[in-house]
């Protein structure tokens, strides 16, 4: 197959200007206008009113590219678009040869009969996404969170693009993907499987292939598999079966190493290479373990038949302007989650599935993926037309990222289930019905086609489907929202002992210097409107003061404020994980909403827009090292006490606890002072300790209740 990149120079220019302007692509509008000085910094102030209008609008991108003779001569040429955002007609010198509707779909069409040797001219309008959202409204009601723009779940375009309780309203428009021309003959490879069989002997792995004939079938296959350190370990023929003796086995960030083999598959006819894959992959089983026991039923991601306890957080787009996501931000990002001790990421399902580098930092690094399926607070409309675009959405994205060692999990929803077991957001009978069909037949089935190895998992939160209590604290993931959303002081976390916490958060502001890069010094009041403009959650800033004031002094200046909420901030997550890992074993996962922000603003994120660390994620290098020491103290904050109670009594005590996630045994000692408000020991101590692998222990006792 002949490959000819479109990317780089391209123009674009508004529907009603004469003029255009220079573009890149993959790139999007706001980008380029912001590029072309054409239009403000939308994340300065109150900016962003302005920057939404101008989606208003359409725009076209256009650029020339040579053909020469010989793309002409294959059988067929293609169009190939890894993403368009969204609504897309595409012309090859002024003829229209496709259109799209779908950001989170691959487009390839056919443009052989378009083409000319020489120069040809592409052109892509989009067209407005706010208009359309309207006007599909009006005729297509489906409701879904309120801090998005209405009408949104009837676009397949990344929901947050139209705002989310942390992020604001700017749906860009663009060519967000590569682009290239495909010269394909006789048969190229549709797609390709790898599935693993661990024996005793070793690890089977084996490709299933399918091609995609053009003009006949492909004479010969080709699998090879190369080991991490590039030996070649076998080639197949048409079984396409390779067997590794003594595997090197991949293991999630703090369990093991992450050996990489790379697995390739060649067609040919008569000599000549028709197609070609090649991926990096992992040897390693993935489960997940839900057993009945005492408590109701465990949840736990199994690695080569380990229990896993998942720490980690939630992934939200790294920016609203995509354009400007590069893979060093990734991974800048994914490293920033290893050194704070990650072995788990949640791809949550209102953002976009992430491109190939995401997968292959999180395969280097040891970072399992909990990949939600791109939909999220929203009730959709499942027309036929509906279904057909999100089956292809699917198969598209279940192709591109099955292969990556560190996906652990498909999951259908974000929240979907919880809400409209409780009609939140049905307008119409069938909606519920409707559901059931998409996340609980459709895609399983899909799941059973295409990656019928992983595991599907109907929603977060779940029990298991079938809207069998979602959000059950004694089965499957929970969300737990009492603390925040509701108010609840943050010490409720110790009276529950969930299976797996897949969000639960606090929110706190970002630094001083980030507040800076969107204010001007009269804004620097966190009740300011554009402090108010950068806090998506309705009536937030006064809630971060509410909760500062159960655990701090009033901090006095704006600065002090900003410090001091990101001082809650951690000790609120922490008081949660520590006391998690302290019932390791009854729960496996303590994945906290949000890892990062896609703006400069006040949200739950432990790493701001800027890539700065809250004060959150150097306490979650602490509370999720592999090998923890916590104390479960009571005292004042845990028994949240009424200074103006008659008469009021504190219990006091502390107990330490080993949580050892290591597949070792730990032996050490335990060091102790208990220290005044002046930090002068009053009592201290220390003792051994011996903790065997992948469990926790109660240590000692010190006080009385
Ligand atoms: C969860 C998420 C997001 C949201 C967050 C904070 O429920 O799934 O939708 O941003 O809470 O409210």
């Amino acid at each position: 197959m002949k490959r000819i990149s479109l990317n780089g120079a391209w123009r674009m220019k508004r529907e009603d200007w004469t003029e255009w302007i220079p573009a890149s692509v993959p790139g999007s509008v706001y980008h380029d206008l912001l590029q072309a000085g054409r239009m403000e910094d939308p994340f300065w102030r109150a900016n962003e009113a302005e920057a939404l209008a101008l989606m208003e609008f359409d725009y076209a991108y256009t650029r020339v590219f040579r053909v020469e003779a010989d793309l002409l001569t294959h059988e067929e040429v293609t169009l190939y678009c890894a993403g368009l955002d969204t609504l897309a007609q595409v012309y090859v010198n002024d003829r229209l040869v496709g259109t799209a509707d779908n950001m989170h779909r691959e487009w390839e069409f056919q443009v052989k009969d378009f083409l000319i040797e020489g120069d040809n001219a592409i052109l892509i309008r989009f067209s407005s996404p706010l208009r359309y959202i309207r006007e599909s409204y009006d005729e297509n009601p489906n409701d879904g969170s309120d801090y998005a723009m209405k009408g949104f779940p009837n676009l397949r375009k990344a929901h947050c693009m139209f705002g989310w309780d942390w992020g604001p309203r700017l749906p860009d428009a663009g060519i967000w993907r590569d682009i290239e021309l495909r010269g394909r003959d006789v048969a190229v490879l549709e797609s390709v499987y790898i599935r693993q069989r661990h024996t005793e002997e070793g690890v089977w792995v084996k490709a299933e292939i399918d091609c995609h004939e053009i003009s006949g079938a492909a004479e010969e296959l080709r699998f090879l598999l190369y080991s991490p350190a590039g030996e070649c370990l076998g080639q197949a023929g048409d079984r396409c079966e390779i067997l590794v003796k003594e595997p090197q086995l991949w293991w999630p960030n703090g369990y093991g190493e992450q050996p990489l083999y790379r697995a390739s598959v060649v067609i040919l006819k008569e000599g000549v290479v028709l197609d070609k894959w090649e991926r990096r992959i992992g040897l390693r089983t993935i489960g997940l373990r839900r057993d009945q026991d005492k408590w109701g039923e465990s949840f736990a991601h199994e690695v080569n038949g380990t229990a896993i306890f998942a720490m980690g957080a939630d992934y939200i787009p790294e920016d609203n302007i995509f354009a400007r996501i590069t893979p060093e931000r990734t991974r800048r990002l994914l490293e920033d989650c290893v050194r704070a001790n990650f072995n788990t990421i949640r791809v949550w399902g209102g953002g976009y599935y992430p491109g190939d580098d995401f997968f292959d930092i999180c395969d280097e690094l040891g970072l399992l993926v909990w990949e939600d399926l791109m939909f999220a607070c929203a009730v959709y409309g499942l027309t036929d037309e509906f279904e057909e675009n999100i089956r292809e959405e699917l198969i598209c994205n279940v192709r591109r990222l099955r292969h990556h060692p560190s996906l652990a999990l498909w999951c259908g929803n974000n929240e979907m289930e919880l809400f409209v077991a409780a009609d939140v957001w049905i307008n119409r009978p069938g909606q519920k019905a409707d559901y059931l069909t998409m996340y609980e037949y459709i895609f399983p089935k899909l799941f059973r086609e295409l990656d019928p190895d992983a595991v599907y998992w109907p929603a977060s939160p779940s029990s298991g489907g079938a809207f069998d209590d979602p959000n059950d604290y004694n089965r499957g993931d929970v969300h737990y929202w009492e603390v925040w959303h509701n108010g609840r002081p943050f010490t409720e976390y110790r009276k529950f002992h969930f299976r797996y916490a897949s969000e639960f958060g606090f929110q706190s502001f970002p630094c001083m210097k980030t507040v800076e890069s969107f204010t001007l010094p009269e804004d620097r009041n966190v009740f300011s409107y554009v402090m108010e403009k950068h806090q998506r959650n309705s009536l937030a800033n006064g809630k971060i003061m509410e909760y500062i004031s159960q655990i701090f002094l009033y901090p006095g200046r704006f600065e002090t404020l900003l410090y001091a909420s990101q001082l809650l901030q951690a000790e609120a997550i922490r008081y949660g994980v520590e006391h998690w890992r302290r019932n390791r074993g009854r729960c496996m996962g303590a994945v906290y909403w949000q890892l990062n922000d896609c703006w400069p603003v006040a949200s739950w994120a432990s790493i701001d827009y800027f890539g700065r660390w809250k004060a959150l994620h150097y306490a979650a290098r602490r509370f999720f090292a592999p090998v923890l020491l916590s104390c479960e103290e009571e005292g004042l904050l845990s028994q949240t006490i009424d200074v103006n109670a008659q008469p009021f009594a504190v219990k006091k005590s502390a107990r330490f606890s080993v949580s050892n996630e290591t597949r070792q045994r730990f032996t050490g000692r335990i060091e102790w002072t208990l220290r005044d408000p002046a930090a002068r020991v009053l009592r201290g101590g220390d003792f051994a300790v011996s903790v065997e692998a992948l469990s926790a222990k109660w240590v000692e006792k010190l006080g009385k209740h």
